[in-house]
């Protein structure tokens, strides 16, 4: 095997944690003694080790029967390790204190805390490191985390369920179902994938959601983001009962999305009704817009989405991608 094909091997190993290290990136790591896998390892879980810790734990148990010094071993890692004291200490440290002499590195981390830092103190430290393999693979597995550091921003989709002639909902009416069973089925993958949801207080009352990702995997349930100034919110709806929900009584939404800036979120899904959809639209912030469109009407008692004169594609968006889920159609927008 070659180094790309290794590469390729540790990107897996970091995949299958794709829902349980969000809102950290998916992180594989080997150890290579000349061409045989010692140990592999990845990043599980969002607060614990990460992956270069795991593969070096794991290797240490068959120190002396498979190996007899780390000097020995290459460290093969999707990502630059880590040289921070953050939920747990850094790796950089765990690497050299090993005594492993080679390291090769996929991509570097775009978080400004390592952003090379952490290449810099391994070759400090007397060690070989190689950089730059399956760089795009890692990048596009890590899609939100490079987005999020490369943009100091999270980035944001807007998802809305249409009815053939542009409607949200009925006016005064209890929620309706407006898209099929599958089309719903498919957003609470989306909502799987996303670090956080948002919505208004609007929605809130009148739709009741739960907001959460009904999944049958195991994931890190997404924070949920409230934008609303209301003083008299019943926090006995199920919305707040499963997960995080965070407050925000801020209007400005650009002060409301740059406030993430340095937090643990490196992407927002936002489900909301049309007037605080069309506010997030008239922003620069959202990168995706979604439609899961039904082939069915409102009518006249409908609520439109947008002004007669608007379509997604007026907004600055294009169309990246269109498919049937049953009779429905899902949309995909990027920005332009
Ligand atoms: C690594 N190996 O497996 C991962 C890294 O909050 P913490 O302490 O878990 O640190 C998260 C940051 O560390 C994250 O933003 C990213 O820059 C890096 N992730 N680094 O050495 C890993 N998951
Ligand atoms: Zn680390």
């Amino acid at each position: 095997m070659n180094i790309e094909e290794y590469m390729q091997r540790a990107i897996s190993l970091a995949e299958t944690y794709r829902y349980t290290a969000k809102p950290n990136p998916m992180v594989g790591a080997i150890l290579l003694k000349d061409k045989t896998i010692i140990a592999e390892g990845a990043h599980e879980l969002f607060g614990s080790n990460h992956a270069e810790v795991n593969v070096i734990e794991s290797a240490k148990k068959k120190l002396g029967e498979k190996f007899k010094s780390f000097s020995e071993l290459t460290l093969i890692c999707t990502l630059e390790p880590c040289n921070h004291r953050g939920k747990t200490p850094p790796c950089t440290e765990a690497i050299i204190n090993s005594g492993i002499k080679k390291v090769i590195i996929g991509c570097q981390d775009p978080n400004s805390r390592m952003a090379g830092k952490s290449i810099k103190k391994l070759i400090e430290n007397n060690i070989d490191v190689k950089v730059g393999f399956c760089e795009n693979d890692i990048k596009e597995q890590n899609k939100f985390f490079f987005y999020k550091h490369n943009n100091q921003k999270p980035y944001l989709t807007v998802k809305i369920a249409s009815s053939s002639d542009g409607k949200s909902h009925y006016r005064n009416k209890d929620r309706t179902y407006i898209t099929s069973a599958s089309s719903r089925e498919d957003v609470q993958q989306l909502r799987a994938q996303y670090d956080a949801i948002l919505t208004g207080g609007n929605t809130l009352t009148n739709d009741n959601p739960r907001m959460n990702a009904r999944v049958n995997f195991e994931i890190n349930q997404p924070k949920k983001i409230l934008l609303s100034n209301k003083n008299n919110l019943d926090i006995n709806q199920q919305f707040f009962q499963d997960s995080q929900v965070e407050i925000v009584k801020e209007k400005n939404l650009e002060t409301v999305i740059n406030n993430y800036k340095n937090k643990d979120c490196c992407s927002i899904l936002i489900e909301a009704g049309p007037k605080l959809v069309n506010a997030f639209l008239s922003t620069n912030l959202v990168d995706e817009v979604i439609v899961y469109q039904s082939p069915h009407p409102l009518g006249a008692n409908g609520v439109d989405w947008f002004n007669k004169d608007i379509t997604v594609e007026s907004l600055g968006f294009n169309l990246e991608s269109s498919y049937k889920i049953d009779d429905d159609t899902k949309k995909i927008f990027l920005k332009c």
